[in-house]
């Protein structure tokens, strides 16, 4: 991984230094929300990172590289490209080998941050166990490769939660299958992106960036693979009602199964399908809870470096 990977000049200089980088992923803008709504977030909370002090670094693969820290010129690529291919582990080397312009999911962002040194990736809300596992009705076996990372690569992942059109409790299952740490920050629930509240809890609750960092470091210690996951609940104001959620998702499944969608087209099928049920109120929930993530993530690689 190492050889392919480039760095901006910016994250380079800040890694080498000791200084604080946060990765982010870039499926969110090329998959996740419309544009310009997607080129905005990118650049906002490129900018909420640097407000805390920290170094922000965008990961796609761009020209055979895995690029880690884009240039303006690059997020609004990601922005408006249609041609940008969501990318998971397993289409890494594809999108690598044909040159190619990748907008990473978490799994492959986790994996090119953690071979890049950085500690800390902010993300909206991470992929999990969907709904219709086998033994349920559907029986569909659509894991998330955003389990499989957590569970082998050594980052603190800072979402809000797992989006709640996801299997939660199956979702928390295999993250203790896999020996992730999920910290609650600030909470004893853990949030189902939209929502502050899945029905679920966390093991362990941190009330700041301090003891956070200590959990981290305590982590490392171990050298236990796998990472930590802290859990950021959406700002009170912008969460949705659990029960409207509830509704708007049973729409949405019945919608998406009515047009055969599967496969790596869920969730970003999903995602837009939900803000046309909400009109515009999940999109709206997203923007708040991945600038608050930011804020948060950088505050907890700033303490990292502290320690
Ligand atoms: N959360 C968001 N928007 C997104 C995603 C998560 O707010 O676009 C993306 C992430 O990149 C995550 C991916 O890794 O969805 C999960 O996709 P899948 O379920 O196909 O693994
Ligand atoms: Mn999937």
């Amino acid at each position: 991984m190492k050889y392919l990977l480039s760095y901006a000049p910016e994250v380079r200089d800040a890694l080498e230094q000791g200084r604080p980088v946060v990765a982010l992923e870039s499926t969110i803008i090329s998959h996740g929300m419309p544009f310009p709504e997607n080129l905005d977030m990118a650049r906002e909370v490129e900018e909420i990172v640097r407000q805390e002090g920290a170094v922000p670094a965008t990961v796609a693969l761009i020209g055979g590289r895995c690029k880690v820290g884009l240039s303006d010129e690059e997020l609004e690529l990601l922005a408006t490209s249609p041609q940008a291919v969501k990318v998971s582990l397993r289409d890494m080397p594809v999108v690598l080998a044909r040159k190619a312009l990748g907008a990473t999911t978490v799994a492959a962002t986790a994996t090119i941050a953690a071979a890049a040194g950085i500690d800390v990736f902010v993300t909206g809300g991470i992929g999990g166990v969907h709904r219709g596992a086998p033994g349920q009705p559907g029986q569909v076996w659509d894991v998330s490769a955003d389990l499989t990372v957590l569970g082998r690569t050594s980052v603190t992942v800072v979402c809000a939660g797992a989006k709640s059109v996801l299997d939660i409790g199956a979702t928390l299952e295999v993250l203790e299958t896999l020996g992730v740490t999920v910290l609650g920050y600030r909470t004893d629930r853990f949030p189902g992106f939209y929502t502050r509240d899945t029905g679920y809890g966390v093991d362990a609750r941190v009330d700041g960036p301090e003891e956070a960092a200590a959990v981290i470091r305590a982590r490392k210690l171990t050298q236990l693979p796998g990472g930590v996951l802290v859990v950021n609940p959406v700002p009170e104001a912008d969460a949705l009602d659990a029960a409207e959620v509830e509704r708007h998702i049973a729409e949405a499944l019945e919608a998406m199964a009515a047009e055969g969608v599967t496969g790596k087209a869920v969730t970003p099928y999903l995602l837009a399908k939900m803000k046309q049920v909400t009109e515009g109120r999940s999109l709206a929930a997203n923007l708040a809870l991945i600038k608050h993530n930011a804020r948060v993530g950088a505050q907890i690689a700033a303490a990292l470096k502290r320690g």
